[in-house]
């Protein structure tokens, strides 16, 4: 937070904040954080954990600018890699002006509650986000859940939405303006995220590994972009390797015939096609590297280094 804020300068003053979207795993923070920028460049499933890495997403007016942090589900680490994500939480915690808790509407969610104590040395703005009120369909049952949570910490907002169905999103960026300091834009006005075009295109191909495989397999996969071009005739070539742990990994991920391979392949290239604006000619190879999510080398080949 800086000097300016506590500046009177009327009601046309620009105001500039980061905030933090945080929660347990699978509560719809990246679904929120790409509704809200109208641009998908956050991963989202329905498996828990599908975020892996910090992504900030820009959203510029006329009269404010908001940088969003959508960050991994809160959980205990199990690896290497888990202690990585918790301290990638963590950290955002400190950039941040405000904070968006996100939960289900649930009047008990031991699981997201025992998170709150990360937040109590926060001296910005915590906003409980009720999400997915879509799936209530008797509204009134948001109230005890409100009630609960007001017990609990003292946020100074609560704001019901459905980030799927962008329901009162509008309402949510309204009452957000009024936390945010009086601060000159951070980035340019049409900047949509600081993380390099490449990790987004890395996150939405691991996004449809998550996706089009079982449990088991989102968890021991990585995927790197070794190569991004734009050849003469305008098409985009992408060269990505998806990283398993096991041979008996690959076999699954490549599938009968290379089904499976073919299916995610098929599916990355539409978004990544969206995602860059031109026709992409995307090519995937698997790869084994055992043992990779406790190796602090490949954890950095990887960008999971803080
Ligand atoms: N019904 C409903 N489903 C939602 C809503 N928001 C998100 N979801 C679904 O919830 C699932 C998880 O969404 P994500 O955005 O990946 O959740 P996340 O909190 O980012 O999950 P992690 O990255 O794993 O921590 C997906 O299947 C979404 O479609 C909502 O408002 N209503
Ligand atoms: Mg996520």
């Amino acid at each position: 937070m800086t000097e300016t804020e506590n500046r009177s300068e009327g009601p046309a003053a620009f105001r500039s904040g980061f905030i933090s979207i945080v929660g347990k795993p699978n509560v719809g923070k990246s679904t929120l954080l790409n509704h809200l920028l109208g641009e998908k460049i956050a991963p989202v499933s329905k498996k828990p954990q599908t975020t892996r890495e910090v992504i900030h997403g820009i959203r510029t007016d006329e009269t404010s600018q908001i940088i969003f942090i959508d960050t991994p589900g809160m959980h205990k680490p199990k690896d290497a890699l888990g202690e990585l994500m918790v301290q990638e939480i963590k950290r955002t915690l400190g950039e941040a002006d405000i904070i968006y808790f996100v939960v289900e509407p649930q009047p008990k969610d031991e699981e997201s509650e025992r998170f709150l104590g990360l937040l109590k040395d926060f001296r910005g703005s915590v906003f409980l986000l009720i999400n997915k009120v879509d799936e209530l369909e008797d509204k009134s049952r948001m109230l005890p859940v409100i009630d609960h949570y007001q017990r609990l910490f003292e946020f100074k907002e609560f704001v019901p939405i459905s980030a799927l169905r962008k329901i009162a999103l509008d309402t949510l960026l309204e009452v957000t303006r009024k936390y945010l300091p009086v601060h000159p834009p951070y980035f340019p006005a049409d900047m949509i995220s600081d993380r390099p075009i490449r990790d987004i295109v890395k996150e939405l191909i691991r996004e449809k590994v998550v996706r089009f495989t079982g449990e088991e397999i989102p968890y021991v996969t990585a995927v790197s972009v070794e190569e991004m071009s734009e050849r003469d005739d305008g098409l985009i070539e992408i060269h990505a390797n998806i990283f398993v742990d096991k041979e008996s990994q690959k076999g699954i991920l490549i599938g009968k015939g290379g089904t499976k391979i073919k299916q995610i392949g098929q599916a990355a290239r539409q978004d990544l096609e969206r995602f860059l604006g031109g026709h992409v000619y995307l090519d995937l190879r698997v790869k084994v590297l055992p043992g990779w999510k406790n190796d602090p080398s490949r954890l950095k080949d990887f960008g999971y280094s803080s």
